[in-house]
């Protein structure tokens, strides 16, 4: 296991005035690096912090720092040091020179969480292409720092040395970029067939969305559990930030009540690299298209409202911010809230995905939610069109079938896509 020195500085500018929060943000700052790295198989051995007013443009840290963060690094024997920031390509190569020991940025780190994660093609591609965005410019200086990455990342390694070498490099990385977008694309072509499909069939979509390891999987899983009798179809959950990469939607249908599409995607961290969020703006494009989302925030971390408001900055960001909304306060019964879900309003529910308190009461809100996007209808259908009676049975929820004279009667609760479509049999 690597051997990681975090290194992070508070600034205290004009421009961050409240130092109340200032310094709240700082600590959250220090404590989620600390859960980055370990997600990133290190072992953190050590914390440097330091106050100052503006960081040092040339190294980030003061010149009397640099000097203590290096005979730390030797002291605790550290194999990397690893800044809470993203470094400038200036700053990354100084730091590089003259800590004696390969160094990474809060970006960088999240960045290898995330390719060590990806499953999928698409979401292999993603993290690549932001990877190599966010490495270009900084490859200058970068070679230890490369060379302690394997697989994937073997062509970025920078063997030998001198500006040709490295413009070669350069100009390799750019034509493999350019292949990857390309490639990207026609990925996301195929996804744009898939969610038109899922358009047509008139089923409304909820997506789950929230802080990384709020539990999101973990509630997808709990309604497959509970309706979809299929091992198969369980996604993966796990007590480690950024378990899930990829958009998985799977369609439940709750006894007698409507059936929604519901998707299961990528949580969110503070200062999530930009160019992250734009490589798997297709990947979330799944919430951004949803008729609703449900923010699963994590109860029991002491900072789950500085998390959500996280949460909420991202969404705007992806412009999925008037999308209406369910709060899920999850992991309750962390919080001594007993094994009951509590309601507040018509849109907040404290719950445990855990123990599946609550999975009612929050299918019920679901609904209410989703009322306006559905529609009660009576219909007659002719017999030679036997078609829209089997698609009406596998997509809405039937109350009454019956055969008459003229034709199929149905009374049944249908998507108002459905009912448009189907408007001239309904009486
Ligand atoms: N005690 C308790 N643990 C929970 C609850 N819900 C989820 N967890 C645990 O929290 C951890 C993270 O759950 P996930 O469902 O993987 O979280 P996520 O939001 O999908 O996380 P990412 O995919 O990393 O964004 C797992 O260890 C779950 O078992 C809950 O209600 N109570
Ligand atoms: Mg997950």
């Amino acid at each position: 296991m690597e051997r990681a020195l975090i290194v992070g500085v508070n600034i205290s500018n004009s421009q961050s005035r409240n130092s109340n929060n200032r310094y709240e943000s700082f600590n959250l700052a220090i404590r989620e690096m600390v859960s980055l790295a370990k997600a990133c198989e290190m072992e953190v051995v050590g914390q440097v912090e330091q106050n100052m007013e503006n960081a040092n443009t040339a190294t980030y840290i003061g010149p009397g720092k640099v000097v203590e963060v290096r005979e730390a690094a030797k002291a605790l024997e550290a194999d990397i040091v690893i800044f809470d920031n993203g470094l400038s390509p200036i700053q990354l190569r100084n730091l590089q020179n003259e800590l004696d020991c390969p160094v990474m940025d809060r970006t960088t780190l999240i960045l290898e969480i995330f390719s060590t994660r990806a499953r999928t093609r698409e979401a292999k591609l993603q993290v690549e292409v932001a990877r190599l965005q966010y490495m270009l410019p900084r490859l200058v200086g970068l070679h230890d720092a490369l060379s302690r990455q394997g697989g994937a990342s073997g062509a970025m390694s920078n063997k030998g040395s001198g500006e040709k070498k490295l413009e070669l490099d350069r100009r390799r990385l750019e034509h493999r970029l350019t292949s990857m977008k390309r490639e990207l694309e026609s990925i996301a072509g195929e996804r744009e067939t898939q969610r038109k499909k899922r358009t047509e069939s008139g089923i409304p979509r909820v997506a789950l969305v929230g802080y990384t390891n709020a539990g999101k999987s973990t509630i997808m899983n709990m309604f497959l559990n509970e309706y979809v009798d299929n091992e198969d179809k369980l996604v993966f959950e796990k007590n480690m930030l950024f378990a899930t990469l990829d958009t998985t939607v799977r369609r439940i249908e709750p006894g007698d009540r409507n059936a929604f599409l519901l998707s299961d995607t990528v949580g969110f961290i503070s200062n999530l690299p930009h160019s992250l969020i734009k490589a798997f703006r297709s990947t979330l494009e799944e919430a951004c298209e949803a008729d609703l989302l449900i923010h699963v925030i994590d109860y029991s971390d002491e900072n789950y409202y500085e998390q959500m408001k996280v949460t909420e900055q991202t969404l705007r960001e992806l412009g999925a911010d008037t999308i209406p909304m369910i709060y899920v306060f999850n992991k309750a019964d962390l919080c001594g809230m007993g094994q009951l879900a509590t309601i507040q309003g018509d849109d907040k529910i404290y719950m445990s995905a855990k123990t599946k308190s609550g999975i009612d009461a929050l299918l019920t809100m679901i609904e209410a939610k989703l009322s306006g996007r559905y529609e009660e209808c009576e219909l007659l259908i002719p017999y030679k069109r036997g078609d829209i009676v089997s698609y009406l049975n596998d997509n809405s929820v039937i109350y009454e079938t019956d055969y008459r004279d003229d034709g199929v009667y149905i009374k049944a609760s249908l998507s108002v896509e459905l009912a448009g479509r189907y408007r001239e049999y309904i009486q």
